[in-house]
């Protein structure tokens, strides 16, 4: 049951059917579904996901925006988003299905999927030289929630795992680098590349043909391999396109785009050196995620300190 008294919650989602996220949060407390237009004052809480620009800017007294994903670059995207706190999604479940997602991209680069899904549509019978785990390095750019999470379990299935950060990390058997002097390093030590990085005005675009041809030319597999399971911004396709085409890059797995839905015009769909998934890696499940939110306003209306919050100045 709502109670009223209590702040109440706007719900402002697009790109899927907010049904059971609504139907979690409203065991307690009232929720609006988008407001009529003009400004609203009994919203104290907005929880969104790429909501309509604009709509957070007629709630006056709105006091922390939830984020339903790990991402708050749909947050930003909306320049007229008040300046309240931002709490973004940190939950284990998000986290496994990312270290799920990363686990089975890396292995299936590194043990060749691609070319034993090619043998079988003709037929033949042909074992591919396999390298072993420990001589092949999984360069992980973004170390913080999930890129930790999957770097500990590439270390343990024995890939040599290095890290990429904006500040310096320290996680035991990763090697860590940072900052810009370290990308390039980071880079050349590569013949993985998981892309697990936030969206912010720095990372825009970083996934481009110059970063691509850092990477680790000469290693175990023949050539480097891509995973981008960060955001579709930080990536440049045409340049991605380029890499494959000059065999600067051997393949690719892309859970994320510039633009989504990927059109189907795109050739990204059809290469067969590109692995697409539909922005799946890590699905934000609300049975998991709704109850925490819930929790955080009751602790913030007692006067305690709201936990995930998003730090503006760095954009994530
Ligand atoms: P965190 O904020 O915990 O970690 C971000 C990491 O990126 C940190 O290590 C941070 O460095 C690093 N970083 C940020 N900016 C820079 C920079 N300019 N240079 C170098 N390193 C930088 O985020 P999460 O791990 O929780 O999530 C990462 C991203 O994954 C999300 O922002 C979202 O876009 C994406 N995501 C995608 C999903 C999917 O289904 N495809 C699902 C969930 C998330 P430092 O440690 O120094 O702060
Ligand atoms: C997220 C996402 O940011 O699902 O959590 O992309």
């Amino acid at each position: 049951m709502s109670t009223p008294e209590r702040g109440r919650v706007l719900l402002s989602v697009t790109g899927f059917n907010p049904q059971r996220w609504y139907d979690l949060l409203s065991k307690e407390r009232e929720v609006v579904l988008e407001p009529d237009g003009t400004e609203d004052p009994s919203i104290d809480y907005a929880v969104v996901w790429k909501h309509q620009p604009g709509v957070l800017a007629r709630l006056p007294n709105l006091k922390v925006i939830f984020s339903i994903g790990a991402g708050v670059d749909h947050i930003f995207a909306d320049d007229q988003a008040p300046d309240v706190p931002i709490v973004r999604v940190v939950a284990d479940n998000l986290t496994q299905y990312m270290c799920e997602y990363v686990t089975w991209r890396v292995l299936d680069h590194h043990r060749q999927g691609s070319v034993y899904r090619e043998q079988q549509v003709r037929k033949v019978w042909h074992e591919p030289r396999q390298p072993p785990a420990n001589e092949v390095s999984v360069g992980i750019m973004g170390l913080g929630q999930l890129g930790t999470r999957a770097a500990k379990a590439l270390r343990a299935i024995g890939f040599s795992v290095n890290g990429w950060s904006r500040t310096p990390k320290d996680v035991e058997g990763v090697r860590g680098f940072h900052g810009e002097d370290g990308l390039t390093p980071f880079l050349n030590a590569t013949d993985i590349l998981v892309v697990l990085l936030p969206l912010t005005a720095v990372t825009h675009g970083i996934v481009n043909y110059s970063l691509l041809s850092r990477l680790r030319q000469d290693g175990p597999l023949g050539g480097p391999c891509l995973i981008n399971a960060g955001r579709g911004g930080l990536q440049r396709e045409i340049d991605i396109l380029k890499a494959l085409e000059a065999g600067v890059l051997k393949e690719a797995s892309l859970d994320v785009f510039e633009r989504e839905p990927l059109a189907p015009e795109s050739p990204l769909w059809s290469h067969p050196r590109v692995f697409v998934t539909p922005h799946a890696a890590a699905t934000s499940d609300p049975a998991h995620l709704a109850p925490p939110m819930l929790q955080q306003m009751d602790a913030f209306e007692r006067g305690e300190a709201l936990k995930n919050l998003v730090d503006r100045n760095a954009g994530y």
